[in-house]
């Protein structure tokens, strides 16, 4: 009795904003934005970043909305073609992906959504909610997020994953809060959903 209750307290302690450091890790191709949209988030500022060579981690303490007090340990990868066979280790067992786009190189698309299904394909990364930041939106040669969104072939994933298009631009930090909000209402929703022992219909809210 005395150790159940603990159990409980200390799991709704847990659940709590304030006490929860969540694992994310952001993935896309090379020159997409992943590490300008990082330390934006990290320092609230524009830094100008070399090409990755490995990773950069940074913890973010998210202070907005629903999320506030929670804090994304977040893994940058990097997305140069010899590097990407590292998404899968990072990727393992992570809470939630970030898959970072460049809204205007459509050349590239097609290369994003093997790298991205590839990456989903990992049995471990079965139903990891997933936010794909649609990035240089400040750019007038953009593509709409829902246009990125259907190249992706996001619907495919419907059933699979909880995913979410935000488009932003990391330069400015516009967008990159409320796709970070969105990603972590999503985890919160796929543990709701694993809890109540069903995690094979997760309902895709675009
Ligand atoms: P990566 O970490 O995904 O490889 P980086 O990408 O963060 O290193 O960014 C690659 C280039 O894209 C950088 O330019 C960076 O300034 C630019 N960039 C990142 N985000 C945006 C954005 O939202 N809008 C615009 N216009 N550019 C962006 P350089 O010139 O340093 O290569
Ligand atoms: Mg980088």
């Amino acid at each position: 009795m005395g150790a159940t209750f603990s159990r409980r307290i200390q799991s709704f302690i847990e659940s709590l904003p304030f006490f929860q450091t969540l694992h994310i890790t952001m993935v896309g191709l090379d020159s997409a934005g992943k590490t300008t949209a990082l330390y934006r988030l990290k320092f609230g500022q524009y830094i100008n970043t070399l090409p990755t060579i490995g990773f950069n981690c940074e913890k973010v303490k998210l202070n907005f909305a629903k999320a506030r007090g929670v804090s994304f340990t977040i893994w940058d990868i990097g997305g140069q073609d010899k590097l990407r066979p590292l998404w899968i280790p990072y990727t393992r067992c992570t809470d939630g992906i970030i898959f970072v786009v460049d809204s205007v190189d459509e050349d590239r698309f097609e290369e994003a959504r093997i790298e991205l299904m590839r990456t989903l394909k990992f049995p471990q990364n079965n139903h990891v909610p997933l936010l794909i930041l649609a990035n240089k939106h400040d750019l007038p040669e953009s593509k709409d997020p829902q246009e990125i969104a259907r190249t992706l072939g996001l619907n495919d994933l419907n059933g699979r994953h909880l995913w979410h298009i935000q488009s932003c631009c990391s330069i400015i930090g516009e967008g990159l809060e409320e796709g970070l909000e969105r990603l972590y209402e999503m985890i919160q929703e796929k543990r709701r959903t694993a809890k109540s022992g069903g995690n094979t219909k997760l309902k895709n809210r675009l």
